[in-house]
């Protein structure tokens, strides 16, 4: 038989990264093509130590870039698509939306045109919670696969719009697809734009963290590597035109995230700062993971031993996101 062709899209990125690592070491048998336009959020010093493996290449391209995604998908003919490559930052999506309408939503059109035409065994299209819009402070409900779509932010409208039409995909033209809906990630080689990774670095560095609003906005984090644990598993056992939702149930508020993170670098709460609060800030999200884990997922993970083993990782890798935060990733 011959070698399986898999492109990961954005594996540049924090998520897509992971992924990538998760494969190349899995699945010696597949051949792993990374698409990454390496936007300000892509990185490849996180693949040093892959990147002369057999099983592993890099392409630089936009998602958007139709002739280029084409002419790819026509020499390589993947066997399977797992579609990461997005704008991911809320905040960024308040003060400039359009990018996140182009590459989300016009970028995700691009690679379900090129699949149709070259005919896969699966796209994966990885989303997330925020597409359900927020939920109360209830805690006995939670986002299922069957709450409606009701995106508050420009990265989730983005994500619900790239959503509908990888459904309507498979719905017209038969496309075999999976979506997954996975609630808040943390863990290794995190842009330090986001809450965890920026708290960790301003804390590493004695300077003080913003909290938005009043801190009682919740999450619900799921570490990485059990996020690419259920991609792999969908990818390969999830039925076809399915959604999945990924969660560990591990509800915190952000001002108890922050604080976690200070306590263990045995820091002082006076750097917390209390900030002006996010337009449109969800309340809360909270994923029912029943069908994933039906599937055979179960997390290894609790938010307790993630985030001991997040932090020292930053502390060990100070040279990682130090990089970022000056610039000089970019050369
Ligand atoms: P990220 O911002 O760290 O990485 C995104 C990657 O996509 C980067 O490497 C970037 O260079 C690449 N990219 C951006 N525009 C591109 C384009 N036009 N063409 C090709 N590549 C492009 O994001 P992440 O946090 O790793 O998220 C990855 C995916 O997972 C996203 O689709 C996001 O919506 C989804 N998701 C994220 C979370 C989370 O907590 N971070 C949770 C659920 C779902
Ligand atoms: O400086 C901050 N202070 C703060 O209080 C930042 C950056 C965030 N926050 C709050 C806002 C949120 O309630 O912390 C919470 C988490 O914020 P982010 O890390 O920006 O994540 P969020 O907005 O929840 O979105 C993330 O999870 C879902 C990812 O960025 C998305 O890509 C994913 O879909």
């Amino acid at each position: 038989m011959s070698k399986q062709k898999l492109l990961i899209t954005g594996g540049a990125g924090f998520i897509g990264g992971n992924f990538v690592h998760y494969m190349v070491d899995k699945y010696s048998d597949y051949d792993v093509v990374n698409l990454d336009l390496l936007t300000y959020a892509g990185d490849l010093t996180k693949h040093r130590q892959i990147e002369d493996k057999e099983n592993y290449r890099f392409v630089q391209a936009d998602i958007a870039d139709r002739e280029a995604i084409f002419a790819l998908f026509e020499q390589e003919k993947f066997d399977y698509v797992v579609h990461f490559a997005a704008e991911s930052h809320v905040d960024r999506s308040i003060t400039d939306p359009a990018v996140f309408v182009r590459t989300n939503v016009m970028g995700t059109q691009v690679l379900l045109d090129a699949s149709r035409k070259i005919g896969l065994t699966k796209f994966l299209h990885v989303s997330t919670d925020e597409v359900y819009g927020e939920l109360d402070f209830d805690p006995s409900v939670f986002f299922t696969e069957e709450t409606p779509l009701q995106p508050n932010s420009p990265y989730s409208a983005s994500k619900a719009s790239s959503d509908l039409l990888v459904r309507a995909y498979y719905e017209t033209y038969g496309l075999p697809m999976n979506i997954t809906r996975c609630s808040n990630n943390y863990g290794p080689y995190h842009f330090p734009e986001k809450l965890i990774p920026l708290t960790i670095s301003k804390v590493l560095n004695e300077q003080k963290v913003p909290v938005y609003g009043d801190g009682k906005n919740i999450r619900d984090w799921l570490h990485v590597y059990d996020h690419c644990a259920a991609i792999d598993l969908v990818l390969h056992e999830g039925v076809s035109g399915e959604v999945y939702n990924v969660g560990g149930h591990n509800e915190r508020t952000n001002l108890e995230v922050v604080k976690t993170i200070i306590h263990t670098l045995d820091k002082s709460e006076d750097l917390i700062k209390f900030v002006a609060d996010r337009l449109g800030h969800d309340k809360r999200y909270a994923i029912d993971p029943t069908k994933l884990e039906k599937l055979g997922w179960k997390p290894t993970y609790t938010f307790e031993t993630g985030i001991a083993q997040t932090i020292q990782w930053y502390t060990a890798n100070a040279a990682w996101w130090e990089q970022i935060l000056s610039g000089e990733y970019r050369k």
